[in-house]
């Protein structure tokens, strides 16, 4: 038997990606398995009993361990191999640092990938004949807000989300724009207003193993735009759960789904 630990994950998931690109950064040995959330396989019961009771991706196997959730994954790699302190922080300053940034985003950044999914996989799950501008608008408002956050807070001072130094929290905020700039979701003039964000992407975009980890993201969505390759869900479940716009709960999201003046704002 294996003694690596094994990635369960897919490499159109935000999240799967940053737990990937940990392994590959820290040289972690270690197996993937591709895991194809567009088919059933993950609503399985036996898949969920076995591996994720939310059926959800990433997932690490270390034995007869599972941890699930891209956060707890990365903190359980960077105990278990000693990785480098700065991608957790050292001094329980530094450490409390990445904590606020990693549930920060948790509840921002990762749910404005709704603005990605409702544009590019959503129409492929529910059909091209639904219109999802609402939830479109929905994950659009909560990215830009989290891209003036990273522009005037986080970056304020620092080359990193969490200081001068590389953390965690930058791979994961790093894979959400990978997914928007594959997508082209982020108009140029919003870039052009979070000129330290585009160039910490940039800096990030560029080291060997976001390359390695994100090329299929790039082709594969650029293909899908291009018409040359059609994907075909079979599953019906929202892929990115918590970012749909519908009446009933969300409230305060559905009323900026209809008053989309922040975004218009933001966009001209
Ligand atoms: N909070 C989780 C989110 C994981 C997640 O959203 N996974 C998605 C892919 S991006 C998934 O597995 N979707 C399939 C499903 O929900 O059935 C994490 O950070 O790891």
């Amino acid at each position: 038997m294996s003694s690596k630990v094994r990635l369960l994950h897919h490499p159109a998931s935000q999240p799967c990606r940053t737990a990937l690109q940990f392994l590959v950064e820290n040289d972690i040995p270690h197996e993937e398995e591709v895991v194809d959330i567009t088919t059933n396989i993950n609503e399985r019961q036996d898949f969920r009993d076995e591996y994720n009771p939310t059926g959800q991706v990433p997932i690490l196997c270390d034995g007869d361990l599972r941890v699930w959730e891209n956060v707890a994954i990365g903190r359980y790699l960077n105990e278990k191999y000693g990785c480098p302190s700065h991608w957790f922080g050292s001094t329980l300053e530094e450490r409390t640092r990445v904590n606020m940034f990693v549930q920060w985003y948790a509840y921002t950044l990762r749910l404005g990938g709704g603005a990605f999914h409702w544009t590019i996989f959503a129409p492929m799950i529910y059909g091209t004949d639904k219109d999802f501008t609402a939830e479109v608008r929905k994950g659009k408002h909560l990215l830009y807000e989290s891209m003036d956050l990273l522009e005037n807070y986080w970056m304020k001072d620092t080359d990193y989300v969490c200081g001068n130094e590389i953390t965690y929290g930058d791979l994961a905020a790093f894979h959400e724009f990978v997914s928007h700039e594959a997508g082209n979701i982020i108009p140029e003039t919003v870039w052009n207003k979070h000129p330290k964000t585009r160039a910490w992407f940039e800096k990030i975009a560029e080291r060997p193993a976001s390359k390695q980890v994100s090329d299929w993201q790039y082709e594969t969505i650029r293909q899908v735009m291009g018409g040359e390759l059609e994907v075909t869900f079979t599953r019906r479940t929202a892929v990115l759960k918590g970012t749909e716009a519908h009446g009933g709960h969300n409230t305060g999201l559905v009323h900026l789904g209809e008053d989309h003046d922040y975004i218009a704002e933001v966009e001209s």
